[in-house]
């Protein structure tokens, strides 16, 4: 029973716009009426009417230590006893970089902003900025957050120039974006051959998350880290949701290429607002105030955001991976077995610390084509079956599921009995 939570949408739709502060909360994705969450503890939720349920989307990330890890919170309360925010320099920003710096091999110098679209944004600016050119590259199903640039989506051919992916997105800027298909290193060779020394920059998330989980195909991030190179175009790994999710140093330490940007956010706040830009140093220098690439924010690097930022890095090391990779695999193989032994057709795609379960699609999902052709009207009904099991995925089939350091095999073995008995009711 959700009865306080029906109450509640339906007073949030009347001050806010859908009844939420983030559209893919409303439950569309999935249909039905949104959870309203009260607390968390671990790997655990308790929402408005008091039902509990093992969480999967961990805030869409930042939880990889579970809810209200003690430190965290003992960092927080450390801090807030001090101040809340100055707007002005404070020791622990220092810390937080340095602790950036010294895991993620491509960052020499990193930008703390308050949201994983500012620092996207302000990477495709200082990219421009850098390189004075004015096109950039993405990858259709990769999202970075909602800024003009990148709500553009493909037009009608794949090396025609962008058309707006939503309204309020002006065709000038729209135009300046090339959608091309990820895992298509061929494509990517084409664009720049077709647009030499056009292209400020191609951005990407090193895996893809946003249109569930697709790990790049063996070769594709070295090849496009050749053809940017070749033209002289920055290569920007939007890590938002990768970085200290799927290794200590993010993808490019996982697969041993490095980006000229970088960009985080999620783990990296401890759970509270944050989103950063980091890079090679010689890029990060034309960033206002010692650069003309300008980028500022009330709140970014506040103390409080800092402070439990640096307690939940600090708990983090290649060990924690190690141990994480093997749960994520052991999980992702018992509930593919689930799917045979209920003759049901899934791909089960995974990479250290998020997974996703694709119905009736390619037994290899490797690019978004395979995505939006899996049964999506599948996957809803599996949310739904989970969710009455006391599992809480992430409400939309191209989303990801997150596991983290709270979710022991008791955790994963309750919630493969739940997958049991979901599959057989779908
Ligand atoms: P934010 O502006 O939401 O902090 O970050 C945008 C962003 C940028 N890059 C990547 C790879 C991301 O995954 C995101 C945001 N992720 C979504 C979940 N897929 C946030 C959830 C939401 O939009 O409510």
């Amino acid at each position: 029973m959700r009865a306080k939570s029906e109450q509640l949408i339906e007073r949030a739709r009347r001050f806010i716009p859908g009844g939420v502060n983030s559209p893919v909360r409303a439950f569309k994705g999935v249909g039905g009426e949104p959870v309203f969450l009260r607390s968390g503890e671990g790997a655990w939720l308790e929402d408005v009417d008091g039902n509990r349920y093992i969480d999967y989307v961990s805030s869409w990330g930042p939880m990889i230590l579970g809810h209200r890890h003690p430190d965290v919170v003992a960092a927080i309360r450390k801090q807030a006893q001090l101040a809340l925010g100055f707007g002005a320099p404070t020791e622990l920003e220092i810390e937080l970089a340095e602790r950036i710096v010294a895991a993620v091999p491509g960052v020499e110098k990193v930008r703390l902003v308050n949201s994983g679209t500012e620092a996207t944004m302000t990477a495709i600016r200082l990219a421009r900025g850098f390189t004075g050119r004015d096109l950039i590259v993405k990858f259709q199903g990769c999202y970075h957050g909602h800024s003009d640039s990148l709500l553009a989506k493909a037009g009608s051919g794949v090396l025609t120039l962008g058309i707006p992916n939503s309204p309020g997105v002006p065709e000038a800027i729209a135009s300046q974006t090339l959608t091309l298909p990820f895992n298509d290193a061929g494509a990517v060779r084409r664009a720049y051959a077709a647009y030499a020394g056009r292209i400020a920059c191609l951005i990407l998330e090193p895996v893809a998350g946003n249109m569930g989980c697709v790990p790049p195909l063996p070769g594709f991030l070295e090849s496009i880290r050749q053809s940017t190179q070749e033209d002289g175009s920055l290569l920007i790994f939007d890590e938002v949701m990768t970085g200290f999710r799927v290794a200590l140093g993010g993808a490019q330490a996982r697969y041993g290429v490095m980006p000229d940007l970088t960009t985080l956010g999620k783990v990296i706040g401890g759970g509270l607002p944050v989103g950063a830009l980091g890079g090679r140093r010689d890029i990060m220098d034309h960033l206002a105030p010692d650069g003309g690439v300008y980028q500022a924010g009330t709140l970014s690097g506040n103390p409080l955001t800092a402070a439990a930022g640096i307690a939940m890095l600090d708990a983090l090391n290649d060990d924690f991976y190690v141990a994480l990779e093997e749960r994520t695999d052991t999980f992702a193989a018992e509930l593919r077995a689930l799917c045979v032994r209920h003759g049901r057709r899934a791909t089960v795609n995974q990479v250290c610390g998020m997974f996703s379960i694709f119905f009736d699609a390619p037994e290899r999902v490797t690019a978004f084509e395979h995505v939006a052709n899996a049964n999506s009207d599948a996957f809803a009904r599996f949310f739904h079956a989970m969710l009455e099991r006391g599992v809480y995925l992430a409400p939309s089939a191209f989303e990801v599921g997150f596991l983290g350091a709270q979710h022991s095999q008791d955790v994963l073995d309750a919630t493969l009995a739940a997958a049991d008995g979901a599959l057989a009711a779908i």
